[in-house]
């Protein structure tokens, strides 16, 4: 193909990816996203396998990894095909474009290369969005962002004002933004239905010890507005991992049906 048609190909790649996350959420009536925040790959992929039937996205943070090689990330890639969820890595991007570009696409990790999905803040200015956007075209999959709207923890200056300046870089990239993560449902000038995930999200804690805030999943849900809720530890430190990711599972399904009636 010409490299017009080329560009229209590799665009349009973008926009089910949104859809795609609908879907996933649909058929595995899960709006789960586990926040795998463990130093071996080796045991999130083992858990992977554990819980990947009740989840619809896996976060990860690969710069916390002892062992991460390519080969296993690529071996969690699979996984996440068979057991039909999203690689979220949540790198939290937060440099001028140039240098992201960079982060995003060598070193270690090269996260553009399996991450579905990585977390983004607006805070540099849209430069970062179209340097990543640009970055994600040399591979050959779908692959988008959630911008950092708004943060769980206490004390995050993510104000009015910085909130709708992210929105608009949003609509701006829409194509590669598919959603935010936020603590509450942001109005946005478009009638795109983007993905809203909220972090900080524990059945039985209201905070941890680092300013870290929780609330339940239907609150984050029903009162907040969030299409998908991110947990971690409420799962992983849990006595029984398997069970526990049920619980969250048919907790935030039932409040993202209710919602969504
Ligand atoms: N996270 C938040 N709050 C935010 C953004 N991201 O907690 O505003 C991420 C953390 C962690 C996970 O980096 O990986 O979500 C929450 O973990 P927890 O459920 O164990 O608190």
């Amino acid at each position: 193909p010409n490299v017009d048609e080329k560009r229209t190909v590799v665009k349009s790649n973008y926009l089910p990816i949104r859809e795609h996350i609908r879907t996933i959420i649909e058929e595995k009536k899960s709006n789960l996203c586990l926040s795998a925040d463990l130093t071996n790959l080796d045991e999130i992929i083992e858990l992977s396998k554990q819980v990947g039937d009740y989840i619809c996205l896996l976060k990860i943070h690969c710069d916390i990894l002892n062992d991460f090689t390519m080969e296993k990330i690529r071996q969690l890639k699979t996984i996440s095909k068979e057991k039909n969820f999203l690689l979220f890595e949540d790198r939290k991007f937060a440099d001028i474009g140039n240098t992201v570009s960079l982060q995003y696409t060598k070193g270690l990790s090269q996260i553009c290369e399996w991450a579905d999905l990585v977390t983004v803040h607006a805070l540099p200015g849209d430069g970062i969005l179209k340097a990543l956007e640009e970055s994600s075209k040399e591979v050959g999959e779908p692959r988008g962002c959630f911008l950092l709207a708004q943060m769980s923890s206490k004390g995050a200056l993510t104000d009015e004002k910085y909130v709708k300046a992210t929105v608009q870089y949003a609509e701006k990239y829409q194509n590669f933004v598919i959603g935010f993560i936020a603590q509450s449902r942001l109005s946005t000038s478009s009638n795109i239905d983007y993905i809203h995930c909220t972090p900080g999200v524990h059945i039985n804690s209201s905070e941890d010890k680092f300013g870290q805030q929780y609330i339940s999943p239907a609150e984050a849900v029903l009162q907040r507005g969030a299409d998908v809720i991110i947990c971690g530890r409420a799962i992983l430190e849990s006595n029984d991992r398997v069970q526990t990711a049920k619980l969250y599972q048919t907790e935030g399904y039932k409040a993202y049906q209710q919602k969504r009636q």
